[in-house]
């Protein structure tokens, strides 16, 4: 799942930093020095750092400790308390020389502390190390939410993105639909053609189902074995079944054999569909439930068909 402002990583421009202090001559000495390798934004004042991340998330922050109104320890604790830019790395930058700052600012959360005055070449290659590890650790993340065989979100995409939309959509009072697609008789499919084709079946399979997705807000998710599943925020049942619909059209248009002998079973597969508005009362899970209980009437009464 991405935020908005996830959404605007921008991975092959130069990587942006916001550099907040309260003295216009620091700003210039460390705009000066990054401005050559980094996009910099700065700010005079937490009030302006505020209004910055507003509507853009840097990749790292060099924040300023004494400041008046609001000082950067206090700015640090706000940060690290806010989901949105909990993950930004801040390097304090201070005259402040105290061990006991210098603590402060790590039990805050900050990466690094940095003293005023400063070497130029130090604090470049202390933003370079950290923006590199950043770097790093969201490529790490991204990829534990994929899945390895056929590219799309995993078990654990699906639990993030449940868990983030029942949230968000009980916040907005809106209803959110669930799709379980499960294939028929893949068990017969994995032991006439061997588990490696199989393995491509799915492949193929995943790439089908990734066709019917027009929402950016919609997701396709792995969620083990031989079932995947949509979540579709902000969509009555009507509109589900309309893109269970759909990815039954994609599925047939595969047009894949079942078994070697077989001149027309072709592979299908069995869709579950619910729709609730996300409330306090029901985990998540219920949701899965709804629709895992339709699946399974799906299973009951043939198979190659939705159940709603
Ligand atoms: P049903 O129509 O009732 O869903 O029958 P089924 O055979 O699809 O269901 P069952 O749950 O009995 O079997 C699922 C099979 O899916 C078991 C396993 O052979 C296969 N399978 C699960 N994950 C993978 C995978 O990653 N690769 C391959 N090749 N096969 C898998
Ligand atoms: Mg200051
Ligand atoms: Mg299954
Ligand atoms: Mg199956």
């Amino acid at each position: 799942m991405q935020t908005e402002h996830q959404q605007q990583s921008r991975p092959s421009s130069p990587a942006r930093v916001l550099v907040v202090d309260d003295e216009l001559t620091n700003l210039r000495l460390m705009g000066d020095l990054l401005n050559p390798h980094y996009e910099v934004l700065i700010a005079r004042s937490v009030a302006e750092a505020r209004e910055v991340l507003r509507t853009q998330l840097p990749d790292i922050l060099l924040l300023d400790v004494m400041m008046p109104e609001v000082d950067g320890f206090s700015f640090c604790h706000e940060l690290k308390g806010n989901d949105e830019t909990r993950d930004l790395p801040i390097i304090f930058v201070t005259a402040l020389h105290e061990e006991i700052d210098e603590l402060k600012g790590f039990r805050l959360g900050a990466v690094d502390f940095i003293h005023k005055p400063i070497s130029s070449p130090i604090l470049l290659a202390r933003v370079r190390t950290h923006l590199e590890l950043k770097r790093r650790t969201d490529m790490l993340e991204q990829r534990a939410l994929i899945d390895a065989l056929t590219g799309i979100g995993n078990r654990r995409a699906y639990d993030l993105s449940l868990a983030a939309e029942w949230g968000r959509l009980q916040r907005k009072g809106s209803c959110l639909s669930m799709l379980v697609v499960d294939i028929d008789q893949f068990k017969l499919y994995n032991d006439f053609f061997g588990h490696r084709q199989g393995d491509e079946c799915l492949q193929a399979l995943a790439a089908a189902l990734s066709k019917v997705i027009s929402r950016a807000s919609d997701q396709l998710m792995r969620y083990g074995g031989e079932e995947f599943v949509f979540v579709l925020p902000n969509t009555p049942l009507a509109g589900a079944v309309a893109v269970a619909e759909k990815l039954m059209v994609e599925v047939r248009a595969l047009n894949m054999p079942q078994s070697p002998d077989a001149d027309h079973d072709r592979v299908t597969v069995s869709v579950g569909v619910a729709c609730l508005e996300p409330n306090n009362d029901q985990p998540p899970e219920s949701l899965f439930l709804l629709a895992d209980k339709q699946l399974y009437e799906a299973k009951g009464s043939g198979r190659n068909r939705i159940c709603f």
